[in-house]
């Protein structure tokens, strides 16, 4: 076990934090209700545009893609929750999907219809100039509201590759007013349990002009169709520098803040694990979420491992979701307010580097246990044979050419 985990490093944290006025048992029973959504397509094959590692013992279907999840609640304690992605996901028969779902103890989370792959979709989707083409994308769109209510999922879940590659390709304006006209026909369609999630990107595959590139863009669709179309925000979806967290702070306090594909990045879309590369943004943006006692949104982690073992990979993501958490709910709001009243520039920073730097490691094993997860999820998983045992019933490893979802 890691150092930070052991039980005595537990008795003086709590005992460190008690002494600086925080209420230890609070931030235990709020980090317990942390639930998080992880993405059927993680679990799976993925890879670049240069090739896909198939590796052993990936699932064969979503029925395995399920059981991975499950593996992954279990170690931690806060995963009960399934995006699914169709027709990734696609299945005869969904109220076995369903009934599976439940038998593992998990939830299906957001439905994420797929828009990007059919030949058709060369130019577009719901923005397609071609209006034969856009009632194809409408019609996947609207079926997948009705695969959500068969699964009891509570959200759409819609990320678009729309776009241009040079300029003068297709009309700006007629883009837009298509796109608006398909998503007011789809919105029309989402029942009231359900909300309907739209994900910006600047670029990628559309180099030129993506049709939703940037949050004031989803947002600005948002607000033409509805209460419950809400913007979500997909930490690898900005230009350098953005300040993310300010995005989280606007749209939550327009309340449009749908929720989160979750994933750290160097450069781009590199869908790497949570936290890995940038762990201090991961905190700020937990403050603003927990800022002022707000309810969370929905949080998923979007990821495409490549070379990394998919089900630790999850497995470290979440871990690296609730440590984020844990040091958010730590922060001393009230010094934190006193020293910006004040104007103490820098007081109020070392408010939030004393939470950053508190090693919650213990205070997060201890929760786990609780929940009756591990308390060293990794070190479990290492040693509980999973991998070795799915290799063995699922099959081997392969290299294919590059491409997604196969
Ligand atoms: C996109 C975006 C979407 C995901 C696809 C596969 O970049 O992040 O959320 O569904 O990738
Ligand atoms: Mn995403
Ligand atoms: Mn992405």
């Amino acid at each position: 076990m890691p150092e930070g985990m052991n039980m005595d490093n537990y008795n003086q944290l709590a005992r460190r934090l008690r002494d600086g006025g925080r209420d230890v048992e609070a931030v235990e029973a709020a980090l317990a209700g942390l639930t998080i959504e992880t993405p059927s397509w993680g679990y799976g094959d993925s890879g670049t545009r240069f090739a896909t590692f198939r590796q052993p013992g990936r699932p064969r279907d979503v029925f395995e893609r399920l059981d991975d999840a499950a593996e992954v609640h279990r170690l931690t304690g806060t995963a009960p929750v399934v995006a699914l992605h169709f027709p990734w996901d696609a299945v005869d028969d969904l109220d076995a999907l369903r009934a599976h779902a439940e038998r593992l103890g998990l939830r299906i989370g957001a439905v994420n219809p797929n828009l990007f792959q059919d030949p058709a979709y060369r130019l577009g989707s719901i923005a397609h100039p071609d209006e034969h083409v856009r009632a194809k994308a409408v019609e996947h769109l609207l079926e997948c509201i009705e695969i959500a209510s068969r699964l009891g999922s509570g959200a759409q879940s819609l990320w678009f590759a729309d776009g241009t590659n040079y300029p003068g390709q297709d009309d700006l304006t007629s883009r837009r007013h298509r796109l608006l006209e398909s998503l007011r026909e789809v919105y029309a369609a989402v029942p009231e349990s359900q909300e309907l999630l739209l994900e910006y990107k600047p670029f990628e595959p559309a180099f030129y002009a993506a049709d939703l590139a940037d949050w004031g863009s989803a947002l600005l669709v948002c607000q033409r169709l509805g209460d419950r179309a809400r913007v979500l925000i997909d930490l690898g979806h900005h230009p350098q520098g953005t300040n993310v967290e300010q995005i989280v702070t606007i749209l939550a306090e327009e309340n449009r803040l749908g929720g989160f594909h979750f994933n750290n990045r160097k450069y781009a879309d590199d869908d790497l694990v949570v936290g890995s590369v940038n762990p201090f943004e991961l905190f700020l943006i937990f403050c603003e979420l927990t800022a002022g006692g707000r309810p969370l949104p929905r949080l998923t982690v979007d990821q495409a491992h490549n070379v990394e073992p998919k089900v630790e990979a999850m497995v470290l993501s979440v871990l690296n979701l609730q440590e984020a958490y844990a040091k958010a709910l730590l922060v001393d709001r009230s010094a934190l307010a006193e020293a910006q009243t004040e104007g103490d520039v820098l007081g109020g920073h070392e408010r939030l580097l004393d939470a950053f730097q508190t090693d919650v490691r213990p205070l997060c094993a201890r929760v786990r246990a609780g929940l009756g997860a591990a308390e060293d999820p990794v070190a479990a998983l290492r040693a509980s044979g999973y991998a070795g045992r799915a290799a063995a019933e699922r099959g081997g490893a392969a290299t294919v050419a590059g491409g997604w979802g196969r």
